[in-house]
């Protein structure tokens, strides 16, 4: 079974231009804005411009080009908000997937959450 992307996904309709977001930046092949419900004093989220669902559909389908430019916008936006380990004092990446997962908006995005320490990785399962 291949991916089905819905396109009426609020990333996508960010993307399109029909949601406002706050644009921490943008290149060729990625957006980078703000979360709108922070959990952290960085809270960044980094979203390819083409339609994929999960990082798992991006490694597979993306053009080279893409994951180049989505990488480096990530490391971009680290750099912007102040917490690489040569400018700041780290950060966490999160990439929510799938039910499992429990990724609420079915567009490929990395949270970007730093500014504070993050405590431990996983709370304890329910
Ligand atoms: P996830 O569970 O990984 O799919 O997280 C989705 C995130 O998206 C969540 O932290 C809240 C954020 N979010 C949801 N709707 C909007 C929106 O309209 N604008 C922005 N900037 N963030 C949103």
């Amino acid at each position: 079974m291949g991916y089905a992307y819905d396109d009426q996904n609020i990333f996508a309709r960010i993307l399109r231009g029909e949601i406002p977001n706050t644009t921490v930046l943008e290149t060729e092949h990625s957006l980078a804005f703000r979360d709108l419900y922070p959990q952290a004093p960085t809270h960044v989220l980094v979203i390819p411009k083409g339609a994929y669902i999960s990082f798992d559909h991006f490694a597979a389908e993306a053009p080279d080009t893409e994951i180049v430019d989505f990488v480096r916008a990530v490391g971009e936006v680290c750099r912007r908000e102040g917490v690489t380990l040569t400018a700041g004092e780290g950060f966490r990446m999160i990439s929510n997937a799938g039910g499992h997962g429990v990724q609420e908006v079915p567009h490929l995005h990395v949270h970007i959450l730093g500014g504070r320490p993050l405590g431990r990785m996983l709370a304890k399962a329910d």
